[in-house]
């Protein structure tokens, strides 16, 4: 039943509930007449959100729940490709999600996604013009994105433990060649050699390294990647998406990650009182640039609510803690004086405009490309 329609349907009901009343007093009136109109109009105070880990400020969700009476229900997932699946299959039960826009694209033309009411969301013009910009190739209008945070995927190292494990060979100049080169790669091995175990991750990181675009629309390209990354496949030791406890924890000494999380990673490497030094590295010719984006869902049953929690995480002080403990920049222009000054000053979180313009920009595959990639991809991690 539609939502107009259903509503007539229960003010009618309502009405014939109150003359069935006055001519027989004696009866009792029908519940389901009486709570009709409330469940129309009333949202369930709840908010199913599915996010990547380590990826929300301690404390936030609560301060929202305190604040609004919402009670957040936040779940996590390690890859694009694991939310996609789960978005593609239906009745995912959740009314936010963070794809990259990378992903977001495809999901918004397959209709996986609803518009924003932007009306209700006064707090997107703290969003940087020029970011939003860059995300019209992937939502035309900014009718459906809004920024959770960027960054880039690159290299991360433990300095202290990869340089030992070089021995006399001297830092590259390029740092992809640290996990794609196999004079470097045959070294490192010994201390721990970990790559993101996402096709979409890997297969653009090693387009690039071989010169080709990261998103390339050319089948061929994806062959010569496979054939490059099998020339080091058997010196990777872990595929995962935990690359925080993969550098932190001592299991690789470089990796394949994404920027922020490798400066978690350095942080609480800090806290632990190691002496290693971790770092997320600027490789010469650039890194990729992602953005992780919040969507409301299609069939979401508490969108008012999703709103409700867009609008509170767009003000400044929350996307400035957000950027300030979990170490990813952020897409609110109006956040960016509140930002702390170790934070602000770190170049491999707020990038320099120089380094910037070698950064290789979000883009999305063809379904011919995406077909290319997996196989790609599959038969390097098999080793075939
Ligand atoms: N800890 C937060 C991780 C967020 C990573 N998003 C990566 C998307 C890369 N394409």
């Amino acid at each position: 039943m539609n939502k107009k329609y259903f509503l007539s349907f229960a003010l009618s009901a309502l009405m014939l509930a109150a003359c069935t009343q006055q001519e027989q007093p004696s009866l009792p009136t029908p519940a389901s007449a009486v709570s009709a109109p409330v469940a129309v109009n009333v949202e369930e105070k709840v908010l199913n959100i599915y996010n990547w880990p380590d990826y929300v400020p301690e404390g936030m969700l609560a301060a929202f729940e305190k604040e609004t009476g919402i009670k957040v229900n936040y779940d996590t997932f390690e890859t694009n490709e694991a939310l996609h699946a789960k978005l593609v299959a239906g009745n995912t039960g959740y009314d936010i999600v963070v794809p990259g826009s990378v992903f977001a694209k495809p999901q918004i033309e397959g209709g996986l996604m609803q518009p924003l009411d932007k009306a209700n969301i006064k707090n997107l013009s703290n969003l940087d013009p020029a970011i939003m910009i860059t995300l019209v190739k992937a939502d035309p209008g900014n009718n459906y994105l809004v920024p959770w945070a960027w960054s880039f995927t690159t290299v991360g190292w433990n300095k202290t433990k990869a340089q030992k494990a070089l021995g006399n060979m001297p830092m590259p100049e390029n740092a992809w060649d640290l996990v794609f080169k196999p004079e470097y790669t045959s070294k490192l091995k010994s201390c721990g050699i970990a790559y993101l175990d996402s096709p979409t991750e890997i297969i653009p990181a090693a387009l690039h390294y071989i010169g080709k675009d990261a998103y390339s629309h050319n089948p061929a390209d994806y062959k010569l990647a496979a054939d490059m990354l099998g020339k080091v496949r058997q010196d990777v030791r872990i595929f995962s998406a935990t690359m925080i406890d993969d550098l932190a924890g001592g299991k690789a000494c470089v990796a394949i990650g994404w920027a922020g999380d490798i400066n978690i990673a350095a942080n609480r490497a800090k806290d632990n009182k190691s002496n290693d030094e971790i770092e997320a590295l600027l490789p010469s010719t650039g890194a990729l640039i992602f953005f992780d984006t919040m969507a409301i869902t299609k069939d979401a049953k508490h969108p008012k609510n999703a709103h409700k929690f867009i609008e509170f995480y767009l003000r400044p002080e929350n996307a400035a803690l957000m950027t300030n403990t979990m170490r990813y920049p952020t897409a609110n222009k109006a956040a960016i004086d509140q930002l702390k000054p170790d934070i602000a000053s770190n170049k491999s979180i707020i990038v320099e405009t120089n380094y910037f313009s070698k950064m290789i920009p979000p883009s999305s595959f063809t379904n011919e490309a995406r077909a290319a990639l997996a196989s790609a991809y599959n038969s390097f991690k098999k080793g075939k």
